[in-house]
């Protein structure tokens, strides 16, 4: 009985706290992480991995049942490429003769992804994408151009994304020039460490920081110095590149809620507390095949300083107490939902400096009411006389003369800086008043439109099948044709999120939009299996964030703009053009 009244008011306590979240949303449906399934053994606390020279191994004891990549890392640490310099030797073998062993193979396609290389052999043998990190996604003229050059020798086989994490990827690298890729990469201050497998990604943050005169706080420093603990600024970090699984960050800074919060692994809610500034604490966002979570608030409130060290707490609860079997139940979530979210806080004090971490404070700093701003256009900046231009890239996709052009008028125009949106789009900040009418002028505003058609506006797309070796569907090609459509033919009075991905693993954030398009096979009215869509509806970002549903399932892709047309008029009020 009493252990039922004291679950009951913790029951209680725990909804009051996630009622005073942001638009009382956030972790409205996550029940499920408040009490632990069964009650939590003292030697389920004890730490699953140990230090050996520096790489963090699983443990003798923990070893039965784990998954492949589990068993990749224990035959040799990936990070030994980066510290131990072991990717000057291998970039030295010809590929055939590595390609040609287990373990050469498990390099090439799962070790190398700790330095951010992503062989796609499937779908361009040979080739590597490479993935950044770029906090807050805040790159610039001499980084961008670099990337360029470096794309530019593959000629069709190099291109560029940015990606729904705020990020550069660029593609077509052969093996032996990545050494000097790397050094060339030290010298403009990028990195490509950890960006794949079970690694932190790219810590987001506010796209408009520093230059928003509406925003809450300037998240470029918290996002800077997450992710130089991250990288250990760009040394690499070995404490934290043995995760269980991957692993998101973001630090808010607007009522917009750009960065997505809900569905990151750890986020960073401004909130002031006892007249100090720090943040509120959300834990446990993600998307995976099998399942989708919003972030549940952990009763935790972060001065600035602890920014940093919060983070490195609840990453080594993680990796110290993290599931390692089936893949599919990795992610921190699983873990919380094991241990409850009381007990997950109090591994992660136990890992604080002073082993304690505050109660949240009572209210973030959010305004549930505010209306999400478009980044289009142009916009004054906090800062007198200066402006950001919002310019829309098709899907994300560029080629590296766009990208020396870009490089140019970031230059000319600006101060060099370019900022990157969730939404693959670019922000060209610090313009002043007296140039903006001349960079309107500028050709490449042509292909990078500051004033996009409303369907393409808000659209997103994954890789897809081009390169992507999960991918079921293309993406790419096949959403700007669909969006071009539907801008010829329908009129929305507000506008429509449209996200296409091209398998379930949801890079392209299906659930979070007005319509997403998950790839999947399909049948077509001869029974014959071909590329299709499963429709998701209604997904929210924002105060009032909520995932999206399945509406259709199965819908064949050549069929999909009659079924999009009566989908928007249904549900979103559209109307068919005259
Ligand atoms: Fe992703 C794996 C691309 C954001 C969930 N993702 C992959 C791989 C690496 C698969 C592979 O090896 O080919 C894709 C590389 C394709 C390529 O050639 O580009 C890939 N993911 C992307 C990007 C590039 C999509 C994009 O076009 O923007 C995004 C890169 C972000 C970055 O800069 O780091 C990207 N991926 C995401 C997101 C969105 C986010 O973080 O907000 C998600 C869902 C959110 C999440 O993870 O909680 C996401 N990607 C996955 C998953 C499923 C994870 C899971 O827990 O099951 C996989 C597969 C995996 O990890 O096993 C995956
Ligand atoms: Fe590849 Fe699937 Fe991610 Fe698209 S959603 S990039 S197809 S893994």
């Amino acid at each position: 009985m009493w252990l039922f009244i004291i679950v009951f008011v913790g029951m209680l306590v725990m909804e009051t706290i996630r009622c005073s979240a942001a638009g009382e949303k956030v972790a409205a449906a996550q029940a499920v992480a408040i009490a632990p399934s069964v009650p939590v053994e003292e030697n389920r606390l004890v730490p699953r991995v140990e230090n050996r020279d520096g790489y963090w191994v699983l443990r003798e004891e923990f070893r039965a049942g784990i998954n492949p990549a589990e068993k990749i890392k224990l035959e040799k640490d990936p990070m030994k490429f980066f510290v131990e310099k072991e990717i000057e030797k291998l970039a030295k073998i010809p590929f055939a003769e590595i390609d040609s062993s287990k373990a050469g193979k498990d390099d090439l396609d799962t070790r190398l992804k700790w330095l951010g290389l992503f062989h796609r052999r499937k779908h361009q043998y040979g080739r590597f994408m490479m993935r950044f990190k770029l906090p807050n996604g805040v790159t610039n003229s001499e980084q961008t151009r670099f990337l360029a050059n470096c794309i530019t020798k593959y000629g069709k086989d190099g291109c560029a994304d940015l990606t729904t994490r705020q990020n550069w990827q660029i593609r077509g690298l052969v093996l032996e020039d990545v050494p000097a890729v790397f050094e060339g990469l030290e010298r403009v201050g990028l990195s490509s460490l950890q960006s794949g497998m079970d690694n932190v990604r790219n810590p987001v943050g506010n796209p408009l920081a520093g230059i928003d005169p509406d925003e809450i706080v300037d998240t470029r420093p918290f996002c800077k110095a997450l992710s130089d603990y991250i990288i250990s600024s760009g040394k690499g970090n070995t404490s934290i590149t043995n995760l269980p699984r991957k692993w998101n960050v973001c630090v808010v800074g607007t009522h917009d809620l750009f960065e997505h919060p809900h569905i990151n692994d750890l986020a960073y809610m401004p909130a002031t507390k006892d007249g100090v500034f720090g943040f509120n604490v959300l834990v446990g966002g993600f998307f995976s095949p099998k399942r989708c979570a919003e972030a549940v608030v952990m009763d935790a409130w972060v001065s600035e300083k602890d920014v940093v060290p919060l983070c490195k707490a609840v990453l080594e609860t993680f990796r110290d107490l993290g599931a390692r079997g089936n893949r599919q139940k990795t992610r921190m979530m699983w873990l919380i939902d094991e241990l409850g979210i009381e007990e997950f806080r109090s591994e992660v004090e136990k890992r604080m400096p002073g082993g304690a971490v505050l109660q949240r404070a009572g209210k973030d700093l959010i305004d549930p009411n505010w209306k999400r701003r478009t980044f289009y256009g142009v916009h004054p900046q906090k800062q007198p006389g200066l402006n950001y231009i919002g310019l829309h890239v098709p899907v994300g996709r560029l080629q590296a003369p766009e990208m020396l052009e870009l490089a140019r008028i970031a230059d000319e125009y600006g101060n060099g800086e370019i900022r990157i949106t969730v939404e693959q789009n670019l922000i060209l900040p610090n313009v002043p008043t007296e140039k903006v009418s001349e960079l309107m002028k500028e050709p490449l505003l042509q292909t990078y439109s500051p004033n996009p058609t409303p369907f393409l506006a808000n659209l997103v797309a994954c890789t897809g099948s081009q390169f992507c070796g999960m991918a079921i569907a293309e993406t790419k090609a096949r959403s700007l044709q669909l969006v071009k459509e539907l801008d010829e033919t329908m009129e929305c009075s507000r506008p429509l999120r449209l996200h296409f991905t091209g398998c379930p693993n949801t890079c392209a954030q299906v659930q979070v939009a007005d319509l997403g398009f998950m790839g999947t096979m399909a049948r077509d009215a001869n029974k014959k299996p071909v590329e299709g869509f499963d429709i998701y509806i209604g997904g929210r970002i924002g105060a009032d964030s909520h995932l999206g549903d399945i509406i259709q399932s199965g819908v064949p892709a050549t069929d999909l703009l009659p079924v999009v047309q009566n989908l928007m008029i249904e549900h979103f009020g559209a109307k068919r053009k005259a």
